[in-house]
């Protein structure tokens, strides 16, 4: 692929950069059974046990306008919606399959009333797509790796009509992009052993989906994590290698870069708790200052941090996840400049914490307390001023009288005496704005 294809990457992921956090929300019949996303193949369930969670599904407290606002007093700038997940459920209202939400006793697009809510809130918006379908008879069951009738005789699949279902996820993805607007996100959902790249018949998919939405970026799952020549990986990425590389449930230990050491385009997909789809048992939620203090890091990586929620049977995300949002939100309220448009610093980590940077502001993520004055190593001269970002109260940028030794290095404290040692004005994260000269 030509250079033009990365600088079209570059042209497309401008806004996705800028924005750096965003909600996933992963909804659909397994609510119900509220043991996870993978229940029916975890469980072996077959579509007809699975039936009747169809029959039952009527989220009679789905509010898709509250969701938005939590999204939106979260500091998230964009969502992704699942349309359509692995058991085959879709949540809009597809002409090509009757397993859909508008036939359920809801009779609502879940799809199009999520992107009317979440648009007009301002926020970006994307559907994720599930290349595998556990429901379609024409989707491999007897011998794939995954499939809850994959240990079942009975299920065995003629592969010729693996054709037809690529015909009707080609169809859906097209109805999609056709019916339901502008969206922002396509997130597809995932290649695995031989399901992959061509398989999907993805460069069609990917040119259909050029011509119909040009803008629209893609994650990069149509092919199996940086497997093949011309992955996102690489200086030569396919036509359906996608715009952003996908980490999920790991921050990047060095953030992602192609081959050659070149920053591209990344997000980690976290959840607030364990599972993706609700799980009515899994109380293992991540803290407001473990959230915060993962945002950072991405940013500090020149990533994007996509955090999940999973609402339950009735329509609602849990109140843990809630909490957690609006504690978030709070902190980014006050300290959003250090994340919207910023990315990685040409500066090593420091000790107490980590850095971002937006043009000529360098801001100091202090995360633990320093005695004495906080070093920014190598800074000597460069810094202009400082300011608590939270309230923009000044800082004392000094050379104190204890760090002869260090004379190509700034610091700063949070009071005077410069040699005292003051608790961090907050202790999930306080941002220093340093403005520098160069
Ligand atoms: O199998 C899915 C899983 O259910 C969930 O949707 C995550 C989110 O990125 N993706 C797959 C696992 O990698």
């Amino acid at each position: 692929m030509s250079q033009t294809f990365i600088q079209q990457r570059t042209e497309r992921t401008e806004w996705f950069l800028r924005d750096r956090f965003g909600m996933f929300i992963h909804w659909g019949l397994y609510a119900i059974p509220a043991r996870g996303e993978w229940v029916r193949s975890v469980e072996r369930i077959s579509s007809e046990d699975y039936r009747q969670y169809f029959d039952e599904f009527n989220p009679e407290r789905y509010d898709p306008k509250a969701w938005a606002r939590t999204a939106k007093e979260a500091g998230m700038k964009y969502a992704v919606l699942t349309a359509k997940h692995h058991d085959g459920f879709c949540l809009f209202d597809s002409k090509l399959t009757d397993y859909k939400s508008t036939r359920t006793a809801c009779g609502r697009d879940l799809v199009r009333e999520f992107l009317d809510a979440f648009r007009a809130e301002g926020l970006k918006v994307g559907l994720y797509y599930s290349l595998l379908d556990w429901h379609h008879p024409d989707y491999p069951a007897y011998g794939d790796r995954i499939h809850p009738m994959r240990d079942n005789e009975a299920y065995k699949r003629d592969p010729e009509r693996f054709g037809v279902y690529l015909d009707y996820m080609h169809g859906q993805v097209r109805e999609l992009l056709t019916e339901y607007g502008k969206l922002d996100i396509m997130w597809f959902d995932f290649s695995y052993d031989g399901m992959k790249g061509e398989k999907w018949r993805a460069t069609e998919l990917m040119e259909m989906i050029r011509a119909q939405q040009p803008h629209l970026i893609v994650d990069n799952r149509l092919e199996a994590s940086g497997e093949e020549g011309g992955s996102i990986y690489t200086e030569q990425p396919s036509l359906y290698s996608g715009d952003f590389a996908s980490p999920e449930q790991i921050i990047p230990p060095r953030g992602v870069t192609d081959d050659q050491g070149n920053s591209i385009p990344w997000e980690a997909c976290i959840t607030l708790n364990n599972n993706w789809g609700y799980g009515a048992n899994d109380l293992t939620y991540k803290s407001a200052k473990t959230v915060i203090r993962k945002l950072v890091e991405c940013v500090s990586k020149n990533g994007n941090l996509l955090l999940n929620v999973g609402p339950d049977a009735a329509g609602e995300i849990p109140q843990r996840s809630l909490t957690v949002l609006a504690e978030v939100g709070e902190w980014l309220r006050r300290n959003g400049d250090s994340i919207y448009g910023c990315g990685e610093a040409d500066l090593p980590k420091p000790d107490w914490g980590r850095y971002t940077r937006k043009g000529n502001k360098l801001y100091a993520h202090v995360l633990e307390e320093s005695v004495g004055p906080v070093n920014l190593a190598g800074l000597g001269d460069r810094v202009q001023r400082a300011r608590l970002l939270a309230d923009g109260s000044e800082l004392f940028v000094t050379r104190p009288w204890n760090a002869k030794l260090y004379p190509d290095d700034a610091f700063f404290n949070f009071a005077q005496p410069e040699h005292f040692t003051y608790p961090l004005p907050d202790e999930r994260d306080t941002v220093v704005e340093l403005t520098l000269n160069d």
